[in-house]
């Protein structure tokens, strides 16, 4: 550990209305930002301008941390033991940073009470804030849980990746389909991020490489880019909680190296000269918005190495800042790849030491590996990149033969170990040969790291069980589990301030930063009157919920029904459709008996669907059809109601989470590497339904077997039934309410007479049930039962909430991140003296 005493504020001459923290101070300075910055008085302010003036009131706090830790570096660059993490990820989703940094300052009721003194409402001003949605889904969420804990610990940090012009796209729904419109977060102004032109980096694309002999008589290989495009770096502060040091999220965005080619222009061709800005600017542009890789997208492979190339040479300038040469950057950078979009990292950085800083190849090698760690976030075969070998050379041709160098290289090893055996070569090899030839990403990233991680126990088990068994075989060493976990700042106290006040009344703030804190909650599980409050402020929240869904959707709901909810990106493997199998077999029952007792329900959904992804579309259109007939059906008589949230985003997320009582982790079992929406639900209350998937595993051994409702398959269970050869038909003819509900949604019940409409998604269940829904129908159907009765029991569901926050401490990303310091990154917190 390292000890710093603490640092005085330096910053004497600005400790005034634009750093302090009193809630005069603040309303002055938003005052002042209001008429400098925005250019406005009150009485002709917008709600924006408002925002934005707040924005800038707070970022000035921010700054005094921010500039006095850049400050620092010269002096930690004299503590050779200090070392920054630095993330490389395609995706962060911050959601919106207003809230969460009055949170994270202490500031929040401050900036309340400043606000209300002028007439206005702090809540609705964080209302207008456009969240940076740059980040499909869990992956991009995880990484922004990630940059909160480490600034949280003061573990100095730095997130890398792109500054998407267009983020995922805003979701609406019309006629029950999902309709796609363009996602405009910077359309007002970002008041977060400084952009840094003077420390832009250039980056090569295209073209051809070429052998020659240096001076010494040494064989090297120049590269002749066919464009060189710009990457300038804009920086956003990440605040930790109540922390003494403030980290970066450096997003590159791509600029044209000249914003005209004048030779062109001269000669009159103003569309030519302008064409390779417009192509330039297109790198940075916009997000993917698949959570699975497009093989053959150009665009994209491009995205990826050019906010690689600019990190790596980001950080390599930094290392002589700190004082280093460049062949300790593996000594001053800890570089983890989030997924295998930045994996191009491996070859990046090898070009660079070996071709541009004349380092020998195998010492180049020890630093790349040292270096770089990688995390794998998924199962689904179809979701591992590779690129094919023609498209890669077209842009990367230096790289491609890194790359078969780095393979021969890799393969003899290979054969020695295993001679003769060329099936386990070709296996293992990061070029597939079948076909036209790929480059295996995750094969690149597995060869070039030091370390592997998946992101929970199972998923990590299966990795090396299955996609990567032959690379635990030779390296069992290189394998490590680091569960997933989200930042409680985030996901309670900014989004959950009713639950804040009744626990830290009791046990005190200190579980904000070290979450197994809330064990202590454990005993008043069985105190009355705690269990009241707790119950008042889950009604207060569902009451907020509701009133949110009846404007955006015109649905009312009843705060007093159970509220159901899976929220998560649409996807077969995550199966929204068996929730809606379980909705209409619950409407059937109610149709044969329409005095039948149950227990009322409110089932929300909220998620997007890959644009070009046709069946998670069409359960959307599922989920909106059945909610029409259920919703309007008079004999249901409002006890089941079907809502689309939509565009489920984080702020959306916000309201979410803290509303729920049933959480809804019903994936096939092996199919979600570990998910991080499950334990937002369950830290805000919820009781969870879930299969033995990801890390529903352990939060389920934390808060205890009798607090979580299991069904469904097991990973070994679905295995044999696949191997044995799984028959779908045979459940659908031997259930007669499964086939009830198949019929109906076939016959057009749900659709208005159209037979058409669902067929493609009833084939695909009769056909194959890829994911084994029909397997697993009756499990989830029996327990959804226990649940539905337990729910009844309003005191005892109660106790299990309070016991599912009590244990959920491990789930925090503090742990994790602690988890990547101590076994991958060899990091370290700093420590301060008070
Ligand atoms: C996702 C997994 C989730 C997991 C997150 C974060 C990808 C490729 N993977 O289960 O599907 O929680 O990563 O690790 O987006």
């Amino acid at each position: 550990m390292n000890n710093r005493t603490t640092r005085k504020r330096r910053h004497s001459g600005h400790e005034n209305i634009r750093t302090a923290l009193s809630h005069e101070a603040i309303a002055q300075s938003f005052l002042d930002s209001l008429y400098f910055i925005q250019g406005r008085i009150q009485s002709l302010a917008t709600k924006n301008d408002l925002y934005m003036a707040l924005a800038y009131a707070v970022r000035d706090r921010i700054l005094s941390i921010w500039i006095r830790d850049l400050q620092d570096l010269e002096q930690v660059g004299q503590d050779m033991h200090i070392k920054f993490v630095s993330y490389l990820s395609a995706e962060f989703l911050p959601g919106p940073h207003l809230g969460n940094n009055l949170i994270n300052l202490g500031i929040y009721d401050e900036a309340r009470k400043a606000l209300s003194g002028l007439g206005y409402d702090l809540e609705e001003l964080l209302g207008q804030e456009e969240e940076p949605g740059l980040g499909n889904g869990g992956l991009g969420r995880l990484a922004s849980c990630f940059m909160d804990s480490l600034s949280t610990l003061h573990v100095p940090a730095i997130g890398y990746g792109i500054r998407y012009e267009f983020g995922i796209f805003d979701q609406e729904i019309r006629d029950g389909w999902q309709v796609e419109i363009t996602d405009k977060w910077l359309g007002l102004g970002n008041p977060w991020e400084i952009a840094h032109p003077e420390l832009s980096q250039s980056v090569n694309l295209g073209g051809y490489t070429e052998p020659y002999y240096d001076e010494h008589g040494r064989y090297r290989v120049r590269w002749i880019p066919a464009t060189v495009i710009k990457g300038v770096p804009c920086d956003t502060p990440v605040l930790g909680y109540r922390s003494k040091i403030c980290n970066t999220l450096r997003l590159w965005k791509a600029e044209a190296i000249e914003s005209f080619n004048f030779p062109q222009f001269n000669v009159g061709d103003y569309y030519a000269a302008v064409s390779e800005k417009v192509f330039s600017e297109t790198i940075s542009k916009v997000l993917y918005p698949s959570d699975e890789p497009e093989i053959g997208k150009k665009l994209r492979l491009a995205q990826q190495y050019f906010f690689v190339s600019c990190s790596l040479k980001d950080m390599i300038h930094m290392t002589g800042l700190l004082g280093s040469r460049v062949d300790n950057i593996n000594e001053r950078f800890s570089v983890q790849l989030n997924d295998t979009h930045p994996s191009i990292a491996v070859a990046e950085l090898m070009r660079l030491l070996v071709d541009e800083h004349n380092i020998d190849w195998d010492k180049a090698w020890r630093i790349t590996q040292e270096a770089f760690g990688y995390t794998n976030h998924t199962l689904l075969p179809e979701a591992l990149e590779k690129w094919p070998l023609n498209l890669f050379k077209s842009i990367l041709p230096r790289h491609l033969e890194i790359i078969y160098e780095i393979n021969r290289r890799f393969l003899d090893e290979v054969r020695l170990r295993y001679p003769g055996n060329n099936d386990k070569a070709a296996r293992l090899s990061i070029i597939d040969e079948t076909k036209c030839g790929y480059v295996r990403m995750a094969h690149l990233a597995t060869v070039g790291c030091h370390a592997v991680n998946g992101v929970a126990e199972l998923h990590s088990d299966l990795l090396k069980r299955d996609v990567l068994r032959d690379f635990y075989e030779l390296w069992p060493e290189k394998f490590y589990n680091v569960t997933n976990g989200v930042t409680p700042r985030r996901w309670v106290v900014l989004s959950n301030p009713g639950l804040v006040s009744i626990i830290t009344e009791k046990i005190g703030e200190r579980w904000v930063k070290h979450l197994e804190d809330l064990g202590g909650l454990e005993p008043l599980a069985d105190d009355a009157q705690f269990c009241n409050k707790w119950q008042l402020v889950k009604r207060n929240n569902k009451s907020e919920l509701a009133a949110i869904i009846k404007e955006r959707t015109g649905t009312v709901i009843d705060p007093d029904s159970m509220f159901d909810i899976q929220v998560k990106r649409i996807h077969e493997y995550k199966r929204q459709h068996l929730k809606v199998f379980h909705i209409i077999t619950l409407y059937n029952r109610i149709k044969r008996d329409p005095a039948i007792k149950i227990a009322p329900r409110a089932f929300i959904f909220g998620g997007k669907a890959a644009p070009g992804y046709f069946m998670a579309k069409l359960i959307i259109k599922l989920i909106n059809s059945v909610a029409e007939v259920v919703n309007n059906d008079p004999d249901v008589r409002g006890r089941l109601k079907v809502v689309f949230l939509p565009n489920f985003n984080v702020q959306v997320g916000h309201r979410v989470y803290p509303a729920a009582d049933l959480s809804e982790q019903i994936s096939t079992a092996g199919k979600e590497a570990s998910g991080t929406g499950n334990m937002k639900f369950s830290m805000n209350g919820a009781l969870t339904i879930g299969t033995l998937d990801g890390a529903n595993v352990e939060i389920r051994q934390e808060v205890g077997e009798e607090n979580f409702f299991l069904f469904g398959l097991t990973t070994g269970e679905v295995y044999e039934m696949k191997t044995r050869g799984y028959e779908p038909r045979e459940y659908y003819e031997s259930n007669p309410n499964l086939r009830e509900v198949i019929d109906q949604i076939n016959s057009g019940y749900f659709s208005k007479e159209d037979k058409n409409l669902f067929k493609p998604l009833v084939d695909s269940l009769l056909d194959c049930d890829d994911y084994m829904l029909l397997a697993d129908y009756q499990s989830y159907i029996d327990c959804q039962d226990q649940v539905g009765r337990a729910f009844l029991d309003g005191k005892n569901w109660t106790r299990m909430s309070i016991l599912n926050v009590a244990r959920i401490g491990k789930f925090s990303s503090d742990r994790s991140i602690k988890e990547y310091c101590e076994k991958i990154w060899d990091a370290k917190q700093i420590m301060y003296k008070s």
